[in-house]
């Protein structure tokens, strides 16, 4: 036994207690100590029943997963399930909090299942680019039939008790403290005379889908079709389909081959540096784990347009009310009406009901005047990008706003000391960064000012997390960790356009490497933007202001770097903009060559690399995997390469830096060549991630 599994013995029952915070994870101390608890329990005729169960705020949350980075040891899931289906005690298992992954698969290997009613059950792994490994795969489908079985292995997507009840993958809800009611379930039982039975022994459930095998390849092909580019999905529904013609020791044999061979693998490890990831990017450097985040119950966003909607919209889809305050009654009124027309296309595509739209459309009020401020515990302004307008409402809502309110800036680029040194509270003003559409994109850059309060870092991120984003905080720069990185992939992607390759051929990279090209992303954020604010700084974009000068501003104008038909977000390349591109090459005396696609990848991924080990150098963002967390949140980066710094790590530094320094010389251009720190860790072997 180990002191993460104890043995608690109640009138005649054993309790198998796992208490290993914080989530009950299957390390190897708890698979020890429920091999090793349950022979005790097996071997002592004191017992006529078991329960296993959880201390602290969960069941058995999975596998632990820090450990498939080593070599895998100790008991596995199978030398415990077979313990507890030994038939000659009934094993119940009581759920409460979560039973995902390995902990749903030693439920399954109990007899009988009772859970909470708010309980979340399922088989995530597919989301760590992996299938079920202790035996889910062949299990589930005998507990709820393999059609059921197959989208909820695929998807990951958990059920509730309510659910599982319904699906006979439970055999009762309780409600309370999980030990107590497993007692008396067991107790039930063994009055009873309950027969008991194990899952890997009942194929009743099969039966029909064995007769119609169509039945399960219809609804795997339809659960399969939301995540193409992963491995795991395919690996999923493959497993499931041995439960049909393999015998289950010979198919849970094979699920653990496909499960060690995908954890192994690319797609795995960048999966779960990106689940650790996103959790590492919550924890704040400088803000004390006592610090109280401020209530907040009264939101007012400022600024009715594109992005204050967005802004407005993801309150308001948290159930948090939000005045939406404009300086112009027209102004006002259309931003209203598009929220409206937002949910109401939403819900007549079935993504929500007309009733929760119309909820949701009147959490949003609209106020005229920044006065209308007063009364909100937290401000977001969401106005142009002109520093001069965002001092004004800054030195005004500091006279405005009630003492104690946070007072966050939309800002994408600015200086977020300047905006708070307009304020006699500077230690109350935050950066809250959305990205675009507001409502939909997870990531929020918090940025944290000089004098930025350590409980208003908390309360931004907290209210972060409460409308469903990413918090990750960050320093004051240009554009901070996103829009810092995005310059410099887009000056590449711009002068790769000059020296020879073609939009299409840039975007088709990119697209094959899982994101959008930055040049139909260009043409979806609209190019007159950047243009116009060049036009005022004095800066050129040779062929981005040769396309604005004709008109092409982007999908918004039909045409940008491609042409869309009428109605169409599809670019189609154009001949016009392949002579103009050509055309302007030759004006700067260019000669243009053939680009590999290669090189096309590597330029558009290893400078915004360097960028982001200069933004780890000067402390902009606190670790390699908070700048990953921005990309893959903010910008749609392919979760399974893991985000960019992940990929540096994956390739070798000194590889990046290698590949840099022939791009400086190609380019003459210096500020590609290795920053300082990827040099320092190119050179002593080092990573990213190891410098936390
Ligand atoms: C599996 O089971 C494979 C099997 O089929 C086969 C095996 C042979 N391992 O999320 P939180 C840590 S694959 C290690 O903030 P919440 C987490 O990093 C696994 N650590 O809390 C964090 O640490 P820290 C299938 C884990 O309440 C702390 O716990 N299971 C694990 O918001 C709190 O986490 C899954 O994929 C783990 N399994 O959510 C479930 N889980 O404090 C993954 C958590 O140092 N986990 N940690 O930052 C989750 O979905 C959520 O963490 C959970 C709790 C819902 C459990």
């Amino acid at each position: 036994m180990t002191s993460s599994v104890t043995i608690q013995s109640h009138d005649g029952v054993a309790v198998l207690l796992v208490d290993s915070p914080p989530v009950n994870a299957l390390g190897i101390a708890v698979r020890y100590g429920l091999r090793d608890g349950m022979r005790e329990i097996l071997d002592n005729p004191a017992y006529g029943a078991v329960v296993v169960a959880c201390a602290g705020r969960t069941f058995v949350s999975g596998a632990d997963i820090r450990e498939f980075d080593l070599e895998m040891s100790g008991p596995g899931l199978d030398e415990i399930n077979a313990l507890f289906e030994n038939r000659s005690k009934p094993v119940v298992a009581a759920i409460h909090g979560v039973a995902l992954g390995g902990g749903l698969e030693i439920a399954m290997g109990c007899h009988f299942r009772i859970a909470t009613r708010e309980a979340k059950l399922g088989q995530p792994e597919v989301k760590l680019g992996l299938i079920p490994g202790g035996g889910g795969t062949q299990r589930l489908p005998r507990a709820i039939g393999p059609v059921r079985a197959v989208e909820l292995i695929v998807s990951g997507d958990p059920i509730d008790g309510t659910e599982a009840l319904k699906l006979g993958l439970i055999d009762e809800i309780f409600e309370g403290d999980p030990v107590t009611a497993g007692v008396a379930f067991a107790h039930k039982v063994l009055t009873e005379r309950r027969p008991f039975r194990s899952l890997r022994g009942d194929d009743s459930k099969l039966v029909p889908v064995r007769a119609d095998r169509s039945l399960l390849t219809e609804a795997a092909a339809k659960a399969m079709k939301r995540n193409r580019a992963l491995d795991a999905p395919q690996a999923c529904a493959e497993a499931v389909g041995w439960c049909l013609d393999a015998a289950f020791d010979e198919a849970v044999r094979r699920e653990w081959e496909l499960f060690a061979r995908l954890k192994d693998g690319a797609q795995s490890k960048a999966l779960r540096h990106v689940f650790f990831a996103e959790r590492n990017s919550s924890k704040i450097t400088g803000v004390a784990a006592d610090v109280r985040p401020r209530k907040v119950n009264s939101v007012a966003v400022i600024g009715a347009g594109t992005m204050g909607g967005g802004i407005a919209m993801s309150f308001a889809n948290a159930g948090i009310p939000v005045k939406l305050v404009e300086v112009a009654q027209d102004a006002l009124d259309r931003g209203l009406s598009t929220v409206r027309k937002n949910y109401e296309s939403t819900a007549a595509r079935g993504g929500m009901s007309m009733d929760d739209a119309a909820r949701r459309a009147a959490l949003i009020t609209g106020a005229i005047g920044l006065e209308q401020v007063a009364d909100a515990d937290l401000v977001v302004e969401a106005l142009f990008e002109t520093m001069q307008i965002k001092k004004d409402v800054f030195e005004r809502l500091d006279k405005l706003a009630k003492p104690g309110a946070i007072l966050a800036t939309n800002t994408s680029f600015l200086d977020v000391n300047a905006i708070a040194a307009m304020t006699k509270r500077p230690y109350d003003v935050v950066g809250m960064h959305f990205f675009s559409p507001a409502n939909i994109m997870k990531l929020c850059e918090i940025v944290r000012g000089a004098q930025t309060a350590p409980d208003v870092l908390a309360t931004a991120a907290a209210v972060a997390r409460r409308i469903a984003k990413v918090p990750v905080v960050v320093g004051v720069c240009h554009g901070f960790v996103g829009n810092r990185m995005l310059l410099v992939r887009i000056a590449q992607a711009r002068k790769m356009l000059l020296e020879g390759a073609l939009p299409q051929q840039v975007d088709a990279v990119a697209t094959k490497f899982g994101m959008m090209g930055p040049f139909a992303m260009s043409d979806l954020a609209g190019l007159d933007i950047g243009w116009r604010s060049r036009k005022d700084s004095g800066e050129t974009s040779p062929i981005e202001d040769a396309l604005c000068e004709g008109g092409r501003f982007g999908q918004k104008t039909g045409a940008g770097y491609y042409r869309y038909e009428r109605g169409s977000r599809s670019p189609t390349p154009d001949p016009e903009v392949d002579a103009l591109i050509l055309d302007t090459s030759r004006r700067l005396n260019i000669t243009r060559r053939d680009i590999s696609d290669t090189e096309i990848h590597e330029r558009l991924i290893y400078p915004m690399i360097n960028e982001g080990a200069r933004i780890l150098d000067e402390g902009i963002a606190e670790r390699a995997g908070d700048i990953d967390v921005v990309w893959l949140y903010g910008y749609g980066w392919p979760a399974q390469t893991g985000g960019p710094m992940f990929i540096a790590d994956q390739t070798g530094l000194a590889i990046v830096a290698e590949r840099l320094r022939y791009m400086a010389g190609l380019d003459m251009d210096e500020t590609l060549r290795p920053a300082p720190l990827m040099e320092r860790l190119a050179m002593a072997g080092g990573t990213f991630a190891s410098l936390k």
